[in-house]
């Protein structure tokens, strides 16, 4: 096998991290903009508004909402098939249960799809990307509450119907898994713990509500335009074994027990073995509605798409709950963040979840976040950049020719300047294009092409074929 002639090749980011414009035409607020810049270690505080005086660095993004067309000629000169972007929910829906979309929020898009088929790059759609609205956490209680399955299904419905000859590939909630990894389901599920909340009742209640909505959008989805592909999302920990030592190989399943959750779900269409077992280990519950099973079962996924940055260590560390993870691998670099550098983790991620599901694979993150120096002469030198993404561009060239997985596209992380999630900082760039804006938001957010840009123009003019450089 080789990378298909139609191969998605390009780039992707997120509406809160780019496209700024918080409170213009009628957009209500959502979850990111009320979460303050921070830097590595230090983590984001959280507000229940905006307070003036505050840096929330969602609220300019690196304005893609006013440069939309500047920024998508760039990606055209690179020679992009496909962008992915997400539409942010309280764009279309101010509050998130209103009957009424916002119709300025939906020309926006009308005016980026157009865009971007003006230069034949296909975009690719996350429904929800850390972009729930508000309103819907501070009124309804977020995903506890069955009531989001209707507002989201509805805002689905709205932005199917309106785009439903604009865009293909949809997914619903990026990076769902991590619903249940985190310690505060903030970013995916819209929650931070309430004090006396049994803590795994309401992920696992949360999750059930998210699974539900995501197999009511696929089957509406393939209602609307049966040639919809409408993936899950997934982040992908590549684990291995402290040590050949059993117990530790025990304990990378166990590590991997929250990822292949969601997994089975979306793309089995009910709660496996895996899922029973980890209900048990996290002792909680959670309540369905009878016709819950056959959504389920219906709206399975018809790609799964995730992403890459890393890879991690699980050690046996006493019974079955004690995993000890964050050691870190004496064979691998890590980069400024701590994040280790493991090509070869990929090529296995790829295996790993193409064995366990036999669905189409698409990588929609996988990049290197890396101080930029701009020299005086204007210019950019990334190689540590290109070297990240050659070698894991080659990783994924073997999963295909050498193991036969099957894959859609690569879209790296970030492919211009944007905001970092983990800490609002602006200094953890993974783009192919620099903005120039600083961690305070400072900058006259000007966009600059790195050495990478060329670099990665070739890698798509060839179809992954020269990754040289
Ligand atoms: C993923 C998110 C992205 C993105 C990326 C990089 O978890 O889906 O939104 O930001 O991580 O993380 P960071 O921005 O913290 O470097």
């Amino acid at each position: 096998m080789k990378f298909k002639e139609n191969f998605l090749w390009g780039g992707a980011t997120a509406a809160n991290q780019y496209e700024g414009a918080y409170d213009a035409d009628g957009k209500g607020l959502s979850i990111a903009d009320v979460e303050k810049g921070a830097r590595h270690g230090v983590p984001r505080e959280i507000h229940d508004q905006v307070y003036p005086g505050n840096y929330y660095p969602s609220h300019e993004g690196v304005d893609f909402y006013h440069r939309y067309k500047e920024d998508i000629a760039l990606f055209a000169q690179m020679g992009f098939k496909c962008f992915r972007m997400s539409i942010n929910w309280p764009r279309i829906f101010p509050r998130g249960d209103e009957e009424q979309p916002n119709e300025a929020g939906l020309k926006f898009y009308d005016r980026v799809f157009a865009e971007l088929h003006k230069y034949g790059i296909e975009p690719i759609v996350t429904l929800s990307h850390y972009e729930t609205p508000l309103y819907l956490v501070q009124r309804y209680g977020s995903w506890r509450n069955r009531k989001l399955i209707d507002f989201f299904v509805h805002y689905c419905r709205t932005v199917f119907t309106r785009y439903k000859d604009q865009v293909r590939y949809w997914m619903t909630f990026n990076e769902i898994n991590e619903t249940m990894n985190q310690k505060q389901p903030w970013h995916q599920a819209g929650i931070l713990f309430e004090e006396g909340e049994n803590k795994a009742d309401v992920v696992l209640q949360a999750s059930h509500h998210m699974m539900v909505a995501s197999a009511k959008a696929v089957l509406l989805g393939h209602d609307i335009n049966p040639d919809f592909k409408i993936g899950c999302m997934l982040q992908y920990p590549m684990t291995y074994g402290a040590t050949c030592r059993p117990e530790d190989q025990l304990a990378k399943k166990y590590h991997m027990m929250p990822n292949f959750y969601y997994g089975d779900v979306m793309c089995r269409g009910y709660y496996t073995n895996t899922c029973t077992a980890q209900q048990r280990r996290l002792g909680g519950t959670f309540t369905q509605d009878e016709e819950d099973a056959l959504i389920l079962k219906k709206g399975t996924v018809d790609y799964i798409a995730f992403s890459y940055y890393f890879s991690s260590i699980a050690r046996y560390a006493g019974p079955q709950d004690n995993i000890c993870t964050g050691e870190k691998n004496p064979y691998l670099e890590r980069n400024d963040w701590d994040w280790h550098i493991d090509p070869l983790g990929l090529r296995l991620s790829l295996n790993e979840l193409y064995d366990r599901y036999q669905l189409p694979l698409f990588v929609v993150e996988n990049g290197l976040g890396a101080i930029d120096a701009v020299r005086e002469d204007g210019t950019i030198e990334d190689n540590q950049r290109i070297a990240f993404l050659a070698a894991h561009i080659k990783a994924l060239k073997d999963a295909v020719e050498l193991d036969d997985v099957d894959v859609i596209g690569y879209t790296s992380w970030g492919c211009i300047d944007i905001i970092s999630v983990g800490t609002g900082e602006m200094r953890k760039r993974y783009g192919y294009i620099y903005v120039d804006k600083d961690d305070e938001g400072k900058g006259t957010l000007e966009r600059k092409k790195k050495k990478s840009f060329d670099w990665y123009k070739k890698v798509i003019a060839s179809n992954g074929e020269d990754l040289s450089y």
